[in-house]
């Protein structure tokens, strides 16, 4: 399968709910402000947030009503297009990470988002890319979470480094911090607890990690990524702004997006707050987490083929 086609079966739920809708406003004869807002709810059902239904809706009408474009897979071609332009600034390309020196990444984010299986799956991706890579669990509140970690590590067989439960979580991202420099490992991926329940707690916690890693080498981390789950809906917006107060944000990982028809989520978070997106999960598998792909997200997201 290629890399199209995997956001195509990726995103069939998101899809299939916009495509429905678009049936529908397309099957319209005549063009009116009733119609237009049909349309405009229909992105907004989406997840998209106003501004860029909105935008789109004015997209559509030019299109449509001022171009007379009939054909309905011309006219989402072209929203697709505009679509793309506008998400080409948050791609971020995963496989320059680790390329010249050992690189530390922090994956942050709350309970159950995604994190310790994007993690995984991370590692795959970039072994396939000919980057070494080390696991550190630095979840130390469940022994199950380091279990979880322990795993994937032994599916894409990289080295992990890991304490007892309920150890100091710094002390664990420092060893494999200090593991990846010494032995010149291209990046280390640092899993995290993120408990918001505790935001004090949290807050320290984070800052403790990032401070422990400066000692190490002064770049470190290189990158500290917001794991959020698509599923969440306006929920992963406020999970941005929490996070962004306890330590600023290099990028964004967006999980579950196969499990929701609300894929529109992408385009609200990237106008909302310019982060750049890191990669996209879309499934539990090694292989269900993709670097995003603007164009092949717009397409994928408004249902064209080709
Ligand atoms: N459908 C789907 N499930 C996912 C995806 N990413 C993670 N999950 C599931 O979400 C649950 C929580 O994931 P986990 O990595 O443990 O979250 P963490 O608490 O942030 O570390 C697990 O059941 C994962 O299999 C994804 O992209 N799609
Ligand atoms: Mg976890």
């Amino acid at each position: 399968m290629n890399l199209f086609d995997k956001f195509k079966v990726g995103l069939v739920k998101s899809s299939s709910g916009l495509t429905q809708g678009f049936e529908n406003i397309f099957s319209k004869k005549k063009i009116n402000n009733e119609v237009l807002d049909e349309f405009e709810e229909l992105i907004i059902s989406s997840d998209a947030g106003v501004n860029v239904a909105a935008e789109l809706r004015k997209d559509f009408e030019s299109f449509r009503v001022d171009k007379k474009i009939n054909d309905h897979k011309e006219i989402l071609k072209l929203l697709a297009d505009k679509m793309a332009i506008e998400l080409l600034k948050y791609e971020k390309d995963l496989s320059l990470m680790g390329n010249a020196k050992t690189s530390a990444i922090v994956i942050s984010g709350v309970n159950g988002v995604g994190k310790t299986t994007s993690i995984g799956k991370l590692g795959k991706y970039f072994k396939e890319n000919n980057r070494s890579v080390v696991f550190g669990a630095a979840d130390t509140f469940r022994a199950a979470a380091i279990d979880q970690l322990q795993i994937w590590a032994a599916k894409v067989k990289v080295d992990i480094i890991k304490s007892e439960v309920n150890s100091d979580p710094a002390s664990v991202a420092y060893k494999t911090a200090e593991f990846a420099k010494k032995n010149q490992i291209d990046i280390a991926l640092i899993d995290t607890a993120g408990r918001l329940q505790n935001k004090k707690n949290l807050m320290e916690e984070y800052k403790k990690i990032i401070n422990v890693l400066k000692k190490i080498d002064e770049t470190f981390p290189n990158e500290i990524i917001l794991v959020l789950d698509a599923t969440t809906g306006q929920n992963a917006l406020n999970q941005v702004e929490e996070f962004s107060k306890i330590h600023n944000l290099t990028g964004l990982i967006i999980t579950k997006l196969d499990s929701t028809a609300k894929g529109g989520v992408v385009l609200a978070i990237c106008k909302k707050y310019k982060l750049p997106i890191v990669a996209i999960g879309m499934g539990e598998k090694e292989d269900d987490l993709q670097p995003f792909k603007a164009e092949y997200f717009s397409k994928a997201l408004l249902g064209v083929e080709t």
